[in-house]
């Protein structure tokens, strides 16, 4: 078969069965300790919720099914002989776990862009309604939801579906969402900067082409930066705030408007999808209080009053990574191809020399090496995509391809509410006394 649907459909069953041996052979084993510290802190630690998409494996980074970003780079059709992987090659692999060949991305691409050619019109009147200077990201999820009217499983729960069946509307309901967010993100970003002139869907292009084109950025390298963006931000594992509330609310048969919405909700905090737009304006403060070209020690001085003023650095650390975040080595790779004189990309790397030395001295951080966001902003602003309050957005159109294909084998798998215990204080007082 060659339609990504009729591939998945093939795939539920055995995956069905897979799960059942799994609760049936191994269902009361312990996955380990659950310590106060942990329930006090942000559950970090706690394995306590199944993720098929990605694994995150805190010395190596990110497995999309398996695959490491530079095997992905590798195996994944790309819209030009030693391109970027397209991310629709990507959302194939995760539904599936299979490589698509490029017949097979063209096919879901041409699908995409069929799906996502219009927007329904009131969408654009919601996004008017809202103040100037309403932050993009709010603008973003208040889209999102406002096209939940569109939902194909909110309507067959009403008319009464069987929960075998869930996850064939939950799966329109998520290409749906994927192939309109392009049209949604570009529509955000020229009403707010570029005085509400919107540019058409090009059925020419593909998915990422088309967010990059809408937006009003053209040119192959564009393409290729946002091929390589939307790929990379698309999932990691199960229990980051974004792809955690994603999950949780769709534990409860929201469907994906009302669960991706919620998902983009906890990507527009500071400590998680906010972090790129922070490094921006970060980098911006460091070059307007010591000038473009600061020396390490005067950056590092930076770093130390960064912290001494009690906020974080944003870009670096990472609740699960020990190491450099594979995501920033790639985008590292890719400035150093095509913007290796650019001056951003030079302080971005003079950091990368600087930041982790001055959080291991500090002595609190558990991991002082940069992530995702330490790079992206750089490699926008070079493109000419200079707003960084916008950056977020772009990365929440990529974060649906890994939250989305995961919440479509959730229903599949007939994952159940989520439902953890919560505790008191005086329990813990009187637990221990
Ligand atoms: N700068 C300053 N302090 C930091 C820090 C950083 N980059 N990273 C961690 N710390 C602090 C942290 O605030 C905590 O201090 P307190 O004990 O005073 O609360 C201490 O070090 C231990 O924290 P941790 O265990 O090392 O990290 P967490 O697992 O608590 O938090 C992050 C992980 C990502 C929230 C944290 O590293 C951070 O705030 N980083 C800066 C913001 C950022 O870049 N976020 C984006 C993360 C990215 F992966 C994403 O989601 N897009």
């Amino acid at each position: 078969a060659s339609d990504l649907k009729s591939v998945l459909k093939e795939k539920i069953p055995e995956q069905q069965e897979r799960l059942k041996a799994i609760k049936k052979t191994h269902g009361s084993k312990e996955l380990g300790k659950v310590t106060v510290d942990m329930a006090i802190g942000g559950m970090r630690g706690i394995t306590g919720l199944l993720w098929e998409t990605s694994l995150l494996d805190p010395e190596e980074g990110i497995r999309f099914r398996g695959y490491s970003i530079p095997e992905l780079q590798e195996k994944l059709p790309a819209a030009k002989e030693g391109g970027e992987p397209l991310p629709e090659g990507l959302l194939w692999l995760l539904l599936t776990g299979e490589i698509p060949s490029k017949e097979q991305v063209d096919a879901l691409s041409a699908e995409l862009s069929y799906r996502g050619k219009a927007l329904p019109g009131h969408v654009h009147k919601v996004l008017a309604a809202l103040p100037a200077g309403t932050h993009p990201m709010t603008q973003f999820s208040t889209a999102v939801l406002a096209l939940q009217p569109e939902s194909h499983f909110a309507a067959a729960y009403q008319k009464g579906i069987s929960k075998l069946n869930y996850w064939d509307p939950v799966y329109e309901d998520s290409m749906n969402l994927i192939a309109k967010l392009p049209g949604i993100a570009a529509a955000i970003y020229r009403n707010t900067y570029k005085g509400g002139k919107l540019i058409p869907h090009d059925t020419s292009l593909d998915w990422a082409a088309n967010l990059s084109h809408q937006m009003g950025f053209d040119g192959e390298e564009v393409y290729e930066l946002t091929r390589l963006y939307q790929t990379i931000h698309t999932d990691h594992e199960g229990g980051n705030v974004s792809a955690h509330a994603t999950h949780l609310v769709g534990s409860a048969l929201s469907d994906p408007y009302f669960s991706f919405s919620a998902g983009l909700n906890g990507l527009a905090g500071p400590l998680h999808g906010l972090a790129n737009q922070e490094v921006l304006r970060w980098l911006f403060d460091v070059t307007k209080q010591i000038g473009p070209t600061p020396t390490k020690d005067e950056v590092e001085k930076f770093v130390w009053d960064t912290l001494k003023s009690g906020k974080v650095v944003p870009g670096f650390g990472h609740a699960v990574l020990r190491k450099t975040d594979p995501r920033y080595t790639c985008q590292r790779e890719f400035a150093q191809k095509h913007l290796p004189d650019d001056p951003m990309f030079k302080l971005v790397s003079l950091f990368y020399e600087v930041v982790p030395g001055v959080l291991t001295e500090q002595g609190k951080v558990k991991n002082p090496w940069p992530n995702v966001d330490a790079h992206s902003g750089v490699l926008l602003q070079y493109y000419g995509i200079k707003e960084e309050n916008f950056y977020t957005v772009l990365f929440g159109v990529s974060r649906a391809i890994g939250v989305l294909s995961q919440g479509i084998w959730s229903r599949a798998l007939g994952l159940a509410i989520e439902r953890p215990k919560s505790v008191t204080m005086d329990v813990l007082e009187k637990k221990f006394a």
